[in-house]
Formats: structure tokens, C-alpha cells, sequence
């Protein structure tokens, strides 16, 4: 058997490869790695599309006075904004990193299910398409925001069947059964078709993490989809699940959607902390500190999401003892979240630091997040929570988590893997204008927003007192900033697919299965399947990884 060190890997010789034809990635493919560029680039078509609704909202917010557009349209903007964001761009791009990395980094050559895998992912335009279709619909556009609560939201005066509400919740079914199906699919991958010698402890970090959202996914989502059925035939055929006059209650609703999605906060986070995991011992050419710990901590978050939902209810209602057990398990999660970041923070220390794109992004998403942390603490507690409620405080908050830390590192890992999906490498220079670009614009668009939330002003208007008019204008400019930084991006990846350099097999020097096939990887993945032999983050040592890899 040949025992591959890092350095016999370094030097070997690759095949030349490339992508299969364009027509392949506009067909029923059943090729993970197809199905995950798929993915990446159908998420990356909503967040333009959800991006320019943000655009257009901060336009209106830029004066006080509702002249930009009127509150049904701005009502209907916040709702497909927020809505898309998430079913239409932030789950399909991560569920793309998971069908495109996992197979490679566990050493099999596809997915367990490849059919239902690409079945899962087909659906994905159909429900966006349906999400946009709903706001043109006939008897107006949905506009009870993504959470959808009832009465509002079944609230039908145009009498029209298929209105822009009815579209949404379709929609919003279609996403959950698309998730689970490929939920299914990603545990059952990772459970069963790890390769020779990969046990658990040495399972790279980013799979442990994608795992652990995916049994999120599959205790959560069929409550989400069940309160989504039940939402629709309240608005459309007479049932009066949720109607308080005929015995109903609306608070169940918000029970079955926020049972989901607190949790979905963390199917969307985890993967980005196993991003950061991959990513900050590559360019600090050092072992990820306390390897176990962070992967262990992952299931121990999983575990907690489930008993927080509450926390999004305590004005609505709930009794003061069951807030105080609400608030003591959310707080809990700033333990093993805590945690990670210690670990992240311990393995750059003293590295000898690459600042590429990628590591910048990775940075920038732990500095961000770190600020969201802080402020997500004091909304954990319930007299700040009760205070400033619905107020811009609040949205603050979650686009540094959303935008901060999750698209911070959606950014770093599709620079630091793009020379292994493309067989490209990316224009560094333009990459590190669209870093810069991003920093400053999250910044000046989301920080204001928590010295206004706390002056008292509401979320999800038009129009607002003038005393708040300073920070809006800031947040406005902010936003602008945050949209142009999407160009030099785009005009990257599509630059350099087309144009770039070839890409090395193995271009960060970093560890790991999937660097060690040719860029992009051959179809069924590896010539022979490898056998692991050590951990997966022997950075500055020279033990073998693995046995048997390649021809
Ligand atoms: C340039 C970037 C962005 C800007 C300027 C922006 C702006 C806004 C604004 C003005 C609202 C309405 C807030 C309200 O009235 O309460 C909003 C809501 C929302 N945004 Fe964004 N956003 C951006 C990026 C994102 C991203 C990347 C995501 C998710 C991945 C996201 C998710 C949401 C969600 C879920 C809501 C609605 C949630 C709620 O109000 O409860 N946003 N955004
Ligand atoms: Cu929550």
C-alpha cells in the first residue's frame, strides 16, 4: 500500500480536467457535483433578486415621507425580501456546499440518492419562481412578512383563490418538502458512505456541521410545512385552525413556525462555522485548535435549538415563568458557540497569516459575528427583548448574523473553493476590492440600525418619524454600497470561469480529500477510493493522511 504524506501529495502529478458541457448544468444531472453548482448559481440568481428588493427598500427609507413606492408595494417588498433571502438564497446556496463538498470530503464518489438529490434541487426554481409569481398575483401581492402570522395573513377580501398569499404558502411547502428530501439524503450520505478509516473523530469539520443542520432540518421543517397546510386552508378552504372566534388559536401558529425557525437560524449558521473551520487552518497553515471540541459543540447546539423558540414570543403573551426557562436555554447556546470562536481565534493565533480573499471574508465573518453575539445576548434577555421588540434594534441584529456572518462566509468558502468547482483561479485583486466593499457596507447599512432601534423606531414601515432620519440615510448609503459590491464579485466568477488561469489541484496547499483530485474532480470523484489515516488538520506535520489515493 502507498502512504501519501502531505509533501509526496504536494508533488504529484494531476490529469487535466474540466467541466462538463453548459448543457449538462440545465439538465436532470444525478452528479453531486453538478447538482451543487446548480444550486450555488440558481441561489446566487434570488439573492440579486431579493438584493434589489432590499434596494429598492432602503431607497424608500432613505426620507422620512412614503414617496418611493406605496405601503402595499413596501409591504409586499419586506415579505419577498426577507422570504427569498432565506428559501431562495441562503438554503439552496449552503444545501449546494453540502452536495458539492461532502461526497469529496468523506471519500465517496456521489451522494446516497442521487435522483432524489437531483429531485430536491429541480424544485428549488419552481418555488422560487412561484415566491416572485405571488407577488403579481391577481387579488394582490402576499404582505404579511416572511413570518406570515395569522389574522393577517388569511385575510382575503379580494376573494381570489389563487392570490399572492395562496402562491406563498404553496411556495413555502414546496421549500420545506424540497429540504427534507435532501435533508434525507445528506445524513443518510454522511452516515454511511464515510471511507475507509474516516471514523467520526476523523470526519473533516465542515461535514460534522452540515450534519448537524440537517437533523435540525428534519425535526423542524415538518412543523414549519405543517403550520404552512394549515395557514392555507385557513386563508382559502374554511378551516379555522387559527381563528380565535370558532375556537382556534393564532398562537399555535407561531408556535409551529417558530419551533422551525429559531432553529433554521442555526441550519444556516452551522455550515458558515464549519466554512470558518475549514478555512482559518488553511491560511494560518495550523491545526484547527480543539478539533473535537468544535465538532462535539456543534451537536450540543443542535440539542438547544430545539427548547429556544420561545424567545421570539415573550411579547406575545407567554407567562413569566416559562419566559425565564426561554431566556436561561437561549443563553445556554452562547456556551458551545462561544466555544468555537475561542477555538477559531486560537488557531490564527501565531499563525504565519495568508490574507487571500478567502481569509479575509473568513475574518471579517468572526468579527461580525462576534458583534451580532453581543447583541443577540441582550435580546436573549427578556426585559431588553420586551423594550425594544419590533423595533430596527432587532434588524440589526439579524443582518449582522445574516448578512455579517453568514454571507461573510457563503463569500470565503465560494472563494476558497472556486478553483476546485471551476478548475479556475479567481482574479485576487477584484477580490479583495468586493472584501472591502462588503465590510464597509454591512457596517454602514446595519450598525445604525441599533442606535435607532433603541431611539424607539418601528420595523416593517414606510415611513417614520424625522428624528430617525440621520441613521436611515447612513443605512441607505450603507445598503447602495452593499449592492454595487456585488458587481466586482459577479464580474469575477464569471471573468474568471471563462478566462482564468487553470487552477492547480491542490492551489492553498491545504489538507483534505477534496484537494486531493484534480481540479475540477473527475466524475465519479476518485480513481480508487482512499483510506484515512489521520485527522484531518495535520498542518505543520508531515505523518501520512491517507493510503491509496489515486492511480
Ligand atoms: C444589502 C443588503 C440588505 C439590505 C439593505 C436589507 C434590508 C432589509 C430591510 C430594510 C428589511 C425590512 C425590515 C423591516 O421593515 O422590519 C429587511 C428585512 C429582512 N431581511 Fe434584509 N437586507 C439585506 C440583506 C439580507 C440578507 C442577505 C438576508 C438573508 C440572507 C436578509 C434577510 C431578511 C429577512 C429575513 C427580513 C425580514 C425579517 C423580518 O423583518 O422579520 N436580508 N431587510
Ligand atoms: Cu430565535
Amino acid at each position: 500500500m502507498t502512504q501519501a504524506s502531505p509533501e509526496a501529495l504536494r508533488d504529484r502529478e494531476y490529469p487535466l480536467t474540466s467541466l462538463p458541457n453548459w448543457r449538462t448544468f440545465f439538465s436532470f444531472s444525478t452528479d453531486h457535483k453538478v447538482i451543487g453548482i446548480q444550486y450555488i448559481v440558481t441561489a446566487f440568481f434570488f439573492f440579486v433578486v431579493a438584493g434589489i428588493f432590499a434596494m429598492i427598500m432602503r431607497g424608500e427609507l432613505i426620507t422620512p415621507e412614503p414617496d418611493l413606492v406605496d405601503r402595499t408595494v413596501y409591504n409586499a417588498l419586506f415579505t419577498m425580501h426577507g422570504t427569498i433571502m432565506l428559501f431562495g438564497w441562503t438554503f439552496p446556496v449552503l444545501a449546494g456546499f453540502a452536495n458539492y463538498l461532502v461526497p469529496l470530503m468523506i471519500g465517496a464518489r456521489d451522494m446516497a440518492f442521487p435522483r432524489l438529490n437531483a429531485v430536491a434541487f429541480w424544485m428549488v426554481p419552481v418555488f422560487g419562481i412561484l415566491f416572485i409569481l405571488s407577488f403579481l398575483a391577481p387579488g394582490g401581492p402576499a404582505q404579511s412578512g416572511w413570518w406570515s402570522y395569522p389574522p393577517v395573513s388569511v385575510q382575503n377580501p379580494s376573494g381570489v383563490l389563487l392570490n399572492g398569499e395562496f402562491l406563498w404558502l404553496v411556495a413555502v411547502a414546496l421549500s420545506g418538502v424540497s429540504s427534507i428530501m435532501g435533508a434525507v439524503n445528506i445524513v443518510t450520505t454522511i452516515v454511511r458512505m464515510r471511507c475507509e478509516g474516516m471514523g467520526w473523530f476523523k470526519t473533516p469539520a465542515f461535514v460534522w456541521t452540515v450534519m448537524a443542520a440537517q437533523i435540525i432540518q428534519l425535526f423542524g421543517l415538518p412543523a414549519l410545512t405543517a403550520g404552512a397546510v394549515m395557514l392555507l386552508f385557513d386563508l382559502s378552504f374554511g378551516t379555522t385552525f387559527f381563528d380565535p372566534s370558532q375556537g382556534g388559536s393564532p398562537v399555535l401558529y407561531q408556535h409551529f413556525f417558530w419551533f422551525y425557525s429559531h432553529p433554521a437560524v442555526y441550519v444556516m449558521i452551522l455550515p458558515v462555522f464549519g466554512i470558518f473551520s475549514e478555512v482559518f487552518p488553511v491560511y494560518a497553515r495550523k491545526p484547527l485548535f480543539g478539533y473535537k471540541v468544535v465538532v462535539i459543540s456543534s451537536m450540543i447546539i443542535v440539542a438547544l435549538s430545539a427548547v429556544v423558540w420561545v424567545h421570539h414570543m415573550f411579547a406575545s403573551g407567554t407567562p413569566p415563568w416559562m419566559r425565564m426557562l426561554f431566556m436561561f436555554s437561549t443563553m445556554l447556546i452562547s456556551v458551545p458557540t462561544g466555544i468555537k470562536v475561542f477555538a477559531w481565534v486560537a488557531t490564527i493565533w501565531g499563525g504565519k497569516l495568508r490574507l487571500d480573499t478567502s481569509m479575509l471574508f473568513a475574518l471579517g465573518g468572526l468579527v461580525n459575528f462576534v458583534f451580532a453575539g453581543i447583541t443577540g445576548i441582550m435580546l436573549a434577555s427578556v426585559p431588553v427583548d420586551i423594550h425594544v421588540n419590533n423595533t430596527y434594534f432587532v434588524v440589526g441584529h439579524f443582518h449582522y448574523v445574516i448578512y455579517g456572518a453568514i454571507v461573510f462566509g457563503i463569500y470565503s468558502g465560494v472563494y476558497h473553493w472556486f478553483p476546485k468547482m471551476t478548475g479556475k483561479m479567481y482574479y485576487e485583486g477584484l477580490g479583495k476590492l468586493h472584501f472591502w466593499l462588503t465590510m464597509l457596507g454591512t457596517t454602514l447599512n446595519f450598525l445604525p440600525m441599533h442606535p435607532v432601534g433603541l431611539m424607539g423606531m418601528p420595523r416593517r414601515v414606510a415611513s417614520y418619524d424625522p428624528e430617525f432620519a440621520f441613521w436611515n440615510v447612513l443605512a441607505s448609503i450603507g445598503g447602495f454600497i452593499l449592492g454595487m459590491s456585488t458587481i466586482p464579485f459577479l464580474l469575477n466568477m464569471i471573468g474568471s470561469w471563462i478566462n482564468g488561469e487553470q487552477a492547480p489541484a491542490n492551489p492553498w496547499r491545504a489538507i483534505g480529500l477534496e484537494w486531493l483530485v484534480p481540479s475540477p474532480p473527475e466524475h465519479e470523484n476518485f480513481e480508487e477510493l482512499p483510506v484515512v489515516v489521520a485527522e484531518p488538520y495535520g498542518y505543520g506535520k508531515s505523518e501520512p493522511l491517507t493510503e491509496n489515493l489515486g492511480g
